[in-house]
């Protein structure tokens, strides 16, 4: 049933590169084997039918190549910088189980990922233009309006308007800087202290809504100017810390949540507030996909 040769560079070489393409949209985390029917063989040989043959020959199997596969996808998908991993691992007293690979399958390679990794947007810059200009959008949006528009919500235990920004400030005194500072300090020796997403809903003051803009504007001004002292992009982005829940992550990820967390706010005040004329609306709430969300 086995082939009964060693497979060529080659031959592994192709399905990698197949599997670093764009040919493959929907596979993930897939083990494919390419071992000229080992692995095909060793299952056989362990089922009905099977004759001692059968099990003597697959006991003396060596997987050629698979874990390879394994190790560059990871470090294709994963955009590991390196092509370190490449090379399959050689089972003791088995020369052969190891390869060699061609310049050209390694340039193929290095292209795809390459462009794998430019689906990854990250820029320090881009980032902060959004986290300067949130503030700024907010306090035009916000600022001025009716209590009606800043104080709906979107039913019990859902917030308002006011109540967004209020979580914002929290955000930016315990989040973001502490924990760059933490990854910088103690990288992955101790977790993050828990974040309360809830906390400032037990601190209610007496302050306006437009002093609290003013308070979120001047926080994250102060934060901004803390991020660029703080971050050498191309030092520190793949430094990491641990996450009370998510354990390991990076400077980047952190950085670039903070942006989107930026974004998911302002997408929730725009729709609570686009909810508070649901009804009013009549029939066009069947075109106004935001009253669906
Ligand atoms: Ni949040």
């Amino acid at each position: 049933m086995r082939m009964g040769r060693h497979g060529q560079p080659d031959e592994i070489a192709e399905v990698v590169l197949f599997l670093a393409s764009d040919k493959v949209s929907f596979m993930a985390g897939a083990v494919v084997s390419v071992d000229g029917s080992l692995t095909v063989s060793y299952l056989f040989s362990r089922g009905l039918g099977a004759t001692d043959e059968h099990r003597k020959e697959a006991d003396s199997i060596t997987a050629i190549g698979q874990p390879l596969f394994l190790d560059v996808a990871q470090s294709v998908f994963c955009n590991r910088p390196k092509v370190s991993t490449l090379g399959c691992r050689k089972r003791e007293g088995n020369e052969q189980g190891c390869m060699e690979y061609s310049t050209d399958f390694l340039n193929q390679l290095s292209v795809f990922r390459t462009e794998r990794s430019s689906c990854m947007n990250f820029s320090l810059q881009e980032v902060i233009e959004i986290l300067e200009r949130t503030p700024q959008s907010l306090e035009l949006f916000l600022s001025g309006l009716s209590a009606g528009w800043v104080q709906c919500n979107e039913g019990e235990g859902t917030w308002n308007a006011t109540e967004v920004i209020e979580h914002l400030i929290e955000s930016e005194r315990t989040n973001w800087i502490p924990r760059l500072e933490m990854i910088l300090q103690d990288g992955e020796s101790k977790p993050f202290p828990p974040f309360d997403r809830f906390s400032h809903l037990n601190e209610k003051t007496e302050k306006t809504l437009e002093q609290k803009l003013l308070e979120f504007k001047t926080v994250r001004t102060e934060n901004i100017a803390k991020l660029k002292k703080l971050i050498d992009p191309d030092q520190h982005l793949e430094l990491t810390g641990i996450h009370p829940a998510f354990g390991s992550v990076k400077v980047r990820e952190l950085i670039s949540t903070w942006a989107v967390h930026d974004l998911t706010h302002i997408a929730q005040i725009v729709r609570v507030m686009a909810k508070r004329y649901q009804t009013d609306v009549g029939p066009w709430e069947e075109y106004l996909g935001i009253l669906k969300k």
